[in-house]
């Protein structure tokens, strides 16, 4: 009979037994994040490529400049609230995420979905005009100018360039934004130690795709990004702040309720 026969390659069923389960859980990991990437990013890459060449004329760029602070700060609202939706899609459907407490789950989308925003934004930027997909065209920091906070807008436009430099695969954008998502790092977090499982496990399976494909250097380059990320967030928090010190009636009225729940 079968279970008769003698295990004559050890060696194998060593193997078998125990590296298989360990790579098979990271790779299911990397597999549903990469899914819940895909399902949930807005623009499919290939379509953000394709309209490159739909560039804002100067009229259009001029009317952009022309609209008062308010209008544009609220356009601009409205779009990142847009996408930080997708965000919290996103994170509903990686493996674990729900089965975290309601508050921690709020936490860290608190704390992450403009920075997974601010990844995401790489896959819509094109490196070689310096320009973004905005409203249906593309557009450099000019478009942005009647904001009034020249400086961030700048320092998110260098960002993006920095991370087109590296070439993410859609597979790596994916991995590094769940692993920016689950930051056990975060303030006020109840059960950090289930997030930092939870964020190792990702980790993992990051480390091992990146091996697998000979990019580990990426890693090193990835880990100054997480620093950046850090800065020009709290940067949009320091402008939204100046902007609404001198319209504190207004405030209420203009933003999206989620914006405001997120960075007010
Ligand atoms: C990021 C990737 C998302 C789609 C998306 C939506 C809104 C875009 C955002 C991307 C990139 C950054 C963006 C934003 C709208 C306004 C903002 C262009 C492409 C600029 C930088 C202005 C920020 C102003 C703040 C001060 C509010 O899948």
């Amino acid at each position: 009979s079968p279970d008769q026969q003698p295990v004559n390659a050890p060696g194998l069923t060593c193997r078998l037994v125990c590296v298989l389960p360990s790579l098979l859980s990271s790779d299911c990991l990397t597999a549903n994040i990469v899914k819940s990437h895909r399902e949930t990013c807005q623009y499919r890459v290939e379509e953000l490529q394709a309209l490159r060449w739909k560039v804002f004329s100067r009229e259009e760029v001029l009317a952009y400049q022309s609209k008062s602070v308010e209008e544009m700060w609220q356009r601009c609202a409205y779009r990142l609230t847009d996408s930080i939706q997708y965000v919290v899609e996103f994170a509903k459907r990686i493996d674990g995420f729900l089965e975290l407490s309601q508050n921690d789950q709020i936490v860290l989308l608190k704390g992450g979905s403009l920075e997974v925003v601010l990844v995401r934004m790489c896959r819509s930027f094109n490196p070689d005009n310096g320009t973004v997909f905005f409203e249906g065209k593309y557009g450099g920091t000019e478009v942005f100018k009647s904001l009034g906070c020249n400086d961030l807008i700048a320092s998110i436009f260098e960002f993006s360039q920095s991370l087109c430099a590296l070439h993410l695969s859609e597979q790596e954008v994916a991995l590094f934004t769940a692993v920016v998502l689950l930051n056990p790092e975060r303030a006020w977090l109840q059960d950090k130690e289930k997030v930092a499982r939870l964020h190792s496990h990702v980790d993992v399976a990051f480390k091992n795709t990146l091996q697998r494909s000979h990019r580990d250097t990426v890693l090193s380059k990835l880990s100054q990004k997480t620093l950046q990320l850090k800065s020009l967030c709290s940067l949009h928090i320091d402008r939204l702040r100046s902007f609404l010190e001198l319209r504190p009636l207004l405030a209420h009225s203009l933003f999206p309720p989620l914006y405001h729940e997120l960075f007010t």
